[in-house]
């Protein structure tokens, strides 16, 4: 697996980061884009928008990385960039126990605006602020297996396992969507609408739809600065 900048696109993916101020989800998405973080705390106004295309396995997936403002004062307009969700990282702060507690309400947000069916990852972030640590690794087990999602622990400043959290959600993303798709062809061959449909056939179909939504989502993207 790894990133890649070649034409041939088999999945496009919208994905959300979300988390409370300050957790570091535009200084994740900053390091995997682009290999460095900013040091200084802007935080982000409304939603930026980021596109990094990665292969996993013998597939490419370009993603459409939405960077959800945190702060609480943007909540009001948050509900309108659920939309299309392929999946979400639910990112929360290591060093502050709050961020943690309050993913309840982040995920309240994904199931009601967004798609309660979407693959998570969830991230600790800032691993590297070993000595500053808050939150017990019991409570994010508990947490994990609550929600059925997997936990990995980042650190944007560093580096460590910012390539992993996407990659792994990206396959978790292509399996759902492959998945769904066996089962359309199964359902067809089943029943009285039977086609001549194949997996390949009906990947290549919604590879199509999806190109086309992303088109849209990749012309208000900005990179950010
Ligand atoms: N030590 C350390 N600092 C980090 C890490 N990730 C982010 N930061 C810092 O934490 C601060 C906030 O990071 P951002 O990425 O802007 O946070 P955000 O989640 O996008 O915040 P909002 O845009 O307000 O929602 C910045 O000063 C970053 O440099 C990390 O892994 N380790
Ligand atoms: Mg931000």
């Amino acid at each position: 697996m790894s990133t890649t900048g070649t034409a041939e696109t088999h999945f496009v993916f919208k994905v959300l980061l979300l988390g409370d101020g300050a957790v570091g989800k535009t200084s994740l998405i900053s390091m995997f884009t682009k290999g460095f973080i900013k040091q200084d705390y802007k935080m982000t106004i409304g939603v930026d928008i980021m596109a990094k295309t990665v292969k996993v396995d013998d597939k490419i997936a370009k993603l459409s990385i939405w960077d959800l403002a945190g702060q609480q004062r943007f909540k009001s307009i948050r509900s309108a960039f659920y939309g299309g969700v392929a999946g979400a990282m639910l990112v929360f702060d290591l060093t502050r126990a709050l961020t943690f507690k309050n993913l309840v309400n982040w995920l309240q947000e994904l199931y009601q605006f967004g798609n309660p069916e979407c693959p998570t990852v969830l991230i600790g972030n800032k691993s590297d602020l070993v000595e500053l640590r808050d939150v017990r690794q019991e409570d994010i087990d508990w947490f994990v297996s609550e929600i059925g999602s997997e936990y990995i622990q980042t650190s944007a400043k560093t580096g460590e396992n910012v390539e992993k959290a996407f990659i792994s959600l990206t396959k978790k993303m292509i399996e759902k969507s492959m998945g769904k798709q066996i089962r359309i062809v199964k359902s067809q061959a089943e029943g009285k609408y039977y086609t001549s449909l194949t997996a390949e056939n009906v990947n290549s179909k919604s590879t199509t739809t999806q190109s086309a939504s992303e088109s849209t989502n990749t012309l208000n993207s900005d990179s950010q600065e």
